[in-house]
């Protein structure tokens, strides 16, 4: 069995019924509904994964995630940074944030020498209903994980531009698997790989199913490439200065030709890598106060390689992960090289 999708009418239905009589929703009203959702104790990262409308999340997001789809009012201006867990959104935000801050500042006076990048650009789920950020101060990049369907109506109305990243599903299935180990640690019982692994596939993954995600933004930027910018992990890794570059004249922010013989784009793509991040001091010894239970920024950087997988999933699991891989996104267009 590949699917384990819960129809959300198996939450009890006075949620059901109240959630479409409130509008706007209170951030309480936002707790009854997750409270009374389907949920599953897989993973264990953050407690307990809830399903709702079509996606799993972790309650004290979803939380956030439902408050803001009532009262989040995007800008045209606005620039969203989306994409699905683990699939490089940390490196996407460092980049976004140098090219956007690039005239404010320089390699040794960005904010970025003293903060997690999941704090220099704000989480719409977790940072407007909580710490009431409402825009992203003087900056417009926010970002968010929540899939295309789910996003705040405002939004996609508002015609505001979205930078959206995903990555091969073996590689991102991994290191989500590291990841929930780590916050796991010391707190409960560790989960196998081969647990995480039942889940990932069955779709009960943080923010999945996994390729439905890909999915929905996938067609969305098909249908609106001027709106969407659909990026792959793998391609950023290949060539950064050619996608910082890109992603620059996506957001309307484009080099001048002085800045490119600066090596201003190179620059960025330097600072941002994975070797230079990770060794930063706020990188191996801070902590993410943004968190309900603060993360170690490190937790953040672990390899940044593509193919860990290898490493890691028997051919079984491969053959498996592929197969369903291959099976969700069909003929859309969109694939990955499995190697
Ligand atoms: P998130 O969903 O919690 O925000 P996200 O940043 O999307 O996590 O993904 C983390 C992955 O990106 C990690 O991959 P790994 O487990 O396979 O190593 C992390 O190492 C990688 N990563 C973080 N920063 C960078 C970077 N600057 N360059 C390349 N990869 C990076």
């Amino acid at each position: 069995m590949e699917s384990h999708f819960p129809s959300d009418k198996n939450a009890p239905s006075k949620f059901s019924k109240e959630e479409d009589e409130i509008s706007p929703k209170t951030l309480e009203t936002c707790r009854d509904i997750v409270s009374a959702l389907p949920r599953e104790n897989g993973w264990k990262a953050y407690g307990d994964i809830c399903f709702y409308k079509g996606f799993w999340c972790y309650s004290y997001l979803l939380e956030g995630a439902i408050f803001a789809q009532d009262h989040y009012k995007a800008q045209p201006t606005d620039i969203f940074i989306c994409s699905v867990p683990k699939s490089g959104t940390t490196w996407l935000k460092a980049l976004t944030f140098s090219i956007v801050t690039r005239t404010q500042f320089d390699n040794s006076t960005t904010p970025l020498r003293t903060q997690n990048p999941h704090t220099c650009v704000p989480v719409l789920e977790r940072d407007f209903s909580r710490k009431g950020i409402k825009r992203p101060g003087s900056l417009p990049l926010m970002s968010t994980h929540m899939p295309y369907a789910s996003m705040p109506k405002s939004i996609i109305d508002s015609g505001c531009k979205i930078v959206y990243i995903c990555r091969e599903p073996k590689d991102s299935f991994v290191s989500l698997w590291h990841y929930a180990s780590k916050l796991r640690a010391g707190l409960q019982e560790p989960m196998s790989l081969e647990e995480c692994f039942e889940f990932f596939c069955k779709g009960v993954s943080d923010y999945g199913p996994y390729w439905d995600h890909l999915l929905g933004y996938w067609k969305a930027s098909l249908e609106q490439p001027e709106k969407i910018l659909f990026l792959k992990y793998e391609d950023l890794i290949k060539d950064t200065p050619f996608y910082v570059k890109k992603i620059a004249e996506f957001m309307g922010y484009a080099f001048s030709l002085e800045e490119e013989k600066e090596g201003k784009i190179q620059e960025i793509a330097e600072f941002c890598s994975f070797g230079n991040m990770s060794n930063l001091e706020v990188s191996k010894t801070g902590k993410s106060a943004d968190d309900n239970i603060g993360v170690d920024i490190k937790t953040f950087y672990r390899k940044g390689k593509v193919g860990d997988w290898k490493n890691y999933l028997t051919p079984e699991m491969i053959e498996r992960l592929d197969k369903i891989t291959k099976q969700k996104l069909g003929d859309s267009g969109l694939s990955f090289d499995e190697k």
